[in-house]
């Protein structure tokens, strides 16, 4: 998986990832043809988590139900009950500025003996909270990066990077009424060399366009996946056509 992507962003690809809060599916089948949809129009992973109230078995059986699409299916956990042998990978996060060791690493030593015994692939990520931030915050205690902190955005990714990190997720929060400033990721991009995945109340093709031109290589939606899936898969078609840097 992690060649999959690391190949598409060497492409000189910005990536879009439609994210899957399972608590919020109430209808499997409305579900599938969306998820067709933007499987056709070129996302390029489903990622699957969320925050609050998601089960074991309705994990399951949303990864069950991508499975007849052919692209990577990620877990995006927010705590240890988000592990499924269904998943191609897990994004194994830190919440780097959370103020509770849990969220820091403990919570990833009580999931590391499982996702082992299945042979999850580990996609090595710095998850950091920006700005709104959200109930993602709330819950993960997040001491949240101001959204005009780049100086902070800067030295939280140039220490995930010399962690061994390869991705640094900027969030903003789900439902974010603004998402992480292009400056933010244009900077983090210019000092660090981490791949950055950018997410949170991204609701537009302007704004993703933004994001991408500014050096995003991973855009994440998921709101606007369920209230306007034709936006979404507008947002899709336009990273489509970024040409990328370098
Ligand atoms: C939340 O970054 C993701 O964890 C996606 O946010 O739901 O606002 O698109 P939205």
């Amino acid at each position: 998986m992690r060649n999959y992507i690391k190949s598409l962003i060497d492409e000189g690809r910005v990536l879009h990832f439609s994210l899957i809060d399972p608590d919020k599916v109430d209808d499997l089948s409305s579900l599938y043809d969306v998820s067709k949809e933007l499987y056709e129009h070129g996302t390029s992973a489903f990622l699957v988590g969320g925050t609050l109230g998601v089960s074991s078995s309705k994990l399951d059986a949303i990864l069950d139900l991508l499975d007849d699409f052919p692209i990577p299916k990620i877990i995006f956990p927010s705590n240890i009950n988000l592990i499924s042998q269904k998943a191609d990978a897990i994004f194994f996060m830190s919440l780097l500025n959370s103020d509770d060791l849990y969220y820091v690493v403990g919570a990833q030593v009580a999931a590391a003996p499982l996702i082992k015994k299945l042979e999850l692939e580990t996609l090595p990520t710095a998850y950091l909270i920006v700005g709104h931030g959200g109930t993602a915050a709330h819950v993960g205690r997040a001491r949240v990066i101001p959204y005009d902190n780049v100086d902070l955005a800067v030295a939280y990714s140039l220490a995930a990077q010399y962690m061994g990190m390869e991705f640094v997720y900027l969030e903003a929060g789900s439902g974010a009424p603004e998402t992480v400033r292009p400056e933010m990721v244009q900077i983090v991009k210019r000092f660090s060399s981490v791949n950055v995945i950018v997410g949170g109340g991204i609701r537009s093709p302007e704004r993703a366009l933004e994001l991408a031109r500014a050096g995003a290589n991973i855009i994440v939606t998921g709101n606007v996946i369920e209230r306007d899936p034709h936006r979404a898969i507008s947002i899709i078609e336009s990273l489509g056509k970024v040409k990328v840097r370098e």
